[in-house]
């Protein structure tokens, strides 16, 4: 077995967690679900367009929020992980924190559970909304939403007293809030220029030894968020997704039962998805994917 092997701490759906004490190495693998199932076929760099994306925004809202993000270097990993080939460009080294035990979800549109929460209530975790919205409309402004991480399957919606007796500590909960809210905000408005519409996020926070909220686990990817194309926007149904939706037609046309297994993909599924991904990342940064590739020393 791998030195590295030895350190693993956790697995998530796609992501994997190694343990080095004081910081952990968070790897973004190439495994994609659709219909929370995992395909049998991975989409080659998409763990690494995520670390791209999480690290991009890491950088870009530090002056916001201080993050758990130490290096994607690896040169500056543990020797544990220093030699692992396949580590490059998906693999961030973290600072180690006490995570808070709520999810910091923000909608700027109406979708998914928040959708189907006001279109039976009227509200979204106890926040009355106007009548008459769409499903996908953009909200009058963001909202919070927290959620519980559940032990199985997806997140549960909280109300804001039900978040604040988890996190404790009201001027916390505030902050968490206030947080959530400026970082959307900032996103958002950085994406909607570049063409994605980031209709929704999930953001992790943790606490460090000194008391200090930071922003951890990844943010503001295509696998916390909802993006959506700019173009072709319209509300008043579900929105196409930016990353996912080639692979939900081509699932939808083989008429899968959406049960495990999944079928395998081919090659024209696995190209065009990850050229969705690759786009995402040039729409977002500027910058051709293959420049992360090399500035990050990921060869072929
Ligand atoms: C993140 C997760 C993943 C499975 C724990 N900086 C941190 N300190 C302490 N804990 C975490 C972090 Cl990011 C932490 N997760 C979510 C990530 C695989 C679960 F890559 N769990």
């Amino acid at each position: 077995m791998s030195e590295l092997a030895d350190r693993h701490e956790a697995s998530g759906k796609v992501r994997e967690i190694y343990n080095f004490g004081d910081t952990m190495l968070l790897v973004a693998s190439d495994r994609i679900s659709a219909f929370d199932v995992i395909m049998p076929t991975p989409i080659p760099d998409k763990g690494r367009v995520l670390t791209a994306l999480s690290a991009f925004w890491f950088e870009r809202t530090a002056e916001l929020v201080p993050n758990h993000l130490i290096s994607i270097d690896p040169t500056q990993f543990p020797a544990a992980a220093r030699e692992t080939p396949d580590l490059a460009g998906r693999a961030m080294l973290v600072k180690r924190l006490t995570m808070m035990p709520i999810e910091c979800v923000v909608r700027g549109y109406l979708a998914g559970s928040g959708w189907k929460d006001y279109r039976d209530t009227g509200s979204i975790c106890g926040l009355r909304l106007p009548d008459g919205l769409r499903e996908s409309e953009r909200l009058p402004r963001p909202i919070f939403t927290p959620a519980t991480k559940a032990t199985s399957g997806h997140d549960i919606n909280i109300d804001a007293e039900t978040a604040r007796l988890l996190v404790g500590d009201d001027a916390r909960y505030e902050m968490l809030e206030r947080l959530s809210l400026d970082l959307y905000e900032h996103a958002s408005s950085f994406a909607r220029e570049r063409g994605i519409i980031i209709a929704d996020t999930k953001f992790e926070f943790g606490i460090d030894e000194t008391g200090q909220l930071v922003l951890a686990d990844e943010a503001l990817t295509s696998d916390s968020s909802r993006f959506w194309p700019a173009e072709g926007y319209a509300p008043g149904g579900a929105q196409p997704a930016f990353d996912k939706q080639f692979l939900r037609d081509w699932l939808e046309a083989q008429h899968w039962n959406k049960q495990p297994p999944a079928p395998e993909l081919p090659d024209d599924v696995v190209a065009g998805t990850r050229g969705r991904y690759t786009e995402a990342y040039q729409l977002l940064t500027g910058e051709p994917f293959s420049a992360y590739l090399r500035r990050n020393g990921v060869t072929p």
